[in-house]
């Protein structure tokens, strides 16, 4: 086909020799010049590496905007006695975080006041927690999960956690870049100052980022050495030698980590997450489960925590709540596959059968189907 049109291409001059190209050949050359630019850019994109995660959101951009609309229906919605919550649902989790922003612009022409503060006096409880959440970007919202993880006395471990641990190496970038713009502080200071022993040389190690770029070659001596490493450094000896865990498993690229976990099968007779939960405990041991799940299916990964937290008793709608909001605009959409192939029931199903009222509604609007 393409070469067809070259050779129509090149005739062209032929048929008008003394002429100007007349606009039909001029048109096939430019369309055929466009086309092998075009696959050369295509073949730069691919031999360039590094590049960005593909995303699979839920939540995306709504088309025909009127985000004028939407700030004066919100304002209906507020005033609404007893508060219209389905209508604040309705838009705010149907558009992207750049529309909520721009409705957020309107809302404060429209009725003189910020829609965040308005939205903390009509909302409530779970549901006014989702929605300030979708309020945030993606990035600010991982940020001020974690700042709020480590406020006050205690400190929220499991959210800590999950968010350092799962989170890629270009996500923990920009978390730390935000971080540092809305809190004034750096956050490996604010992780340091929150934890201590291994756990915090763990977390440490993750949010310094300095994991490898995957590479095209596959390096099979080093993998060979690493698995033979993390063998000898915790199941082979007495005891365990946990900074040679914490630096393999913080520096190495993901794909180089899967196969060293397949490789250490051949040294160990247990497999990395048996071996992690025979060698260490609490945090640390959540800690190395929650990256060694996120190497192996990151997706997966959500899929079991939302499932988790929902049949847990008095459904832990925290974490349900973090999870969907912050994945929605990021992989969502994967999660639910990963969720239906494991759980055999739908997110959406099971959703609708442990949690109830406007809250079920935002979190079912987020879910966006049934699979
Ligand atoms: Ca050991």
């Amino acid at each position: 086909m393409k070469r067809l049109m070259w050779d129509e291409a090149v005739k062209c001059p032929d048929v008008s020799v003394n002429h100007l190209l007349t606009s039909s050949c001029f048109i096939t050359i430019t369309l055929v010049v466009m086309a092998m630019v075009s696959e050369f850019l295509g073949q730069l994109t691919l031999s360039y590496g590094g590049e960005k995660e593909p995303k699979f959101p839920t939540v995306v951009p709504v088309r025909d905007f009127d985000p004028a609309k939407d700030a004066a229906r919100i304002e209906t919605a507020i005033k609404t006695k007893g508060v219209d919550e389905q209508t604040i649902i309705d838009i705010l989790t149907r558009r992207s975080y750049e529309q909520r922003r721009e409705i957020a612009f309107e809302y404060e022409r429209i009725a003189k006041k910020d829609l965040i503060t308005a939205l903390k006096g009509a909302l409530s409880g779970s549901l006014e927690s989702l929605m300030l959440g979708l309020m945030k970007s993606t990035v600010q919202y991982d940020a001020s999960e974690l700042k709020t993880s480590m406020k006050g006395l205690g400190t929220d471990e499991e959210t800590l956690i999950e968010i350092v641990c799962s989170r890629s190496n270009e996500e923990l970038v920009e978390i730390k870049k935000v971080y540092k713009d809305m809190f004034k502080k750096e956050l490996d200071k604010d992780v340091a100052g929150d934890t201590s022993g291994d756990f915090a040389k763990l977390l440490l190690a993750l949010v310094q980022t300095k994991r490898d770029e995957p590479s095209n070659v596959v390096d099979y001596q080093m993998i060979d050495e690493d698995a033979r490493s993390l063998y000898e450094a915790g199941v082979k000896k007495k005891g365990t030698d946990v900074a040679t865990w914490i630096s393999i498993m913080s520096q190495r690229s993901v794909p180089h980590l899967q196969k060293v976990f397949d490789r250490y099968k051949s040294y160990s007779p247990y497999d990395m997450k048996e071996s992690i939960r025979k060698e260490v405990k609490g945090d640390l041991e959540k800690s190395f489960l929650t990256l060694v799940e996120c190497f192996e299916n990151r997706q997966l990964y959500f899929a079991n925590r939302l499932s988790d937290a929902m049949k847990s008793k008095g459904a832990k709608e925290k974490v349900v709540t973090r999870i969907m909001v912050s994945r929605c605009e990021v992989d969502l959409m994967k999660i639910r596959k990963e969720f239906k192939k494991q759980h055999k029931r739908s997110l959406y199903q099971t959703i609708a059968e442990h949690t109830k009222g406007d809250y079920q509604n935002a979190l079912l609007s987020l879910c966006a189907g049934d699979d």
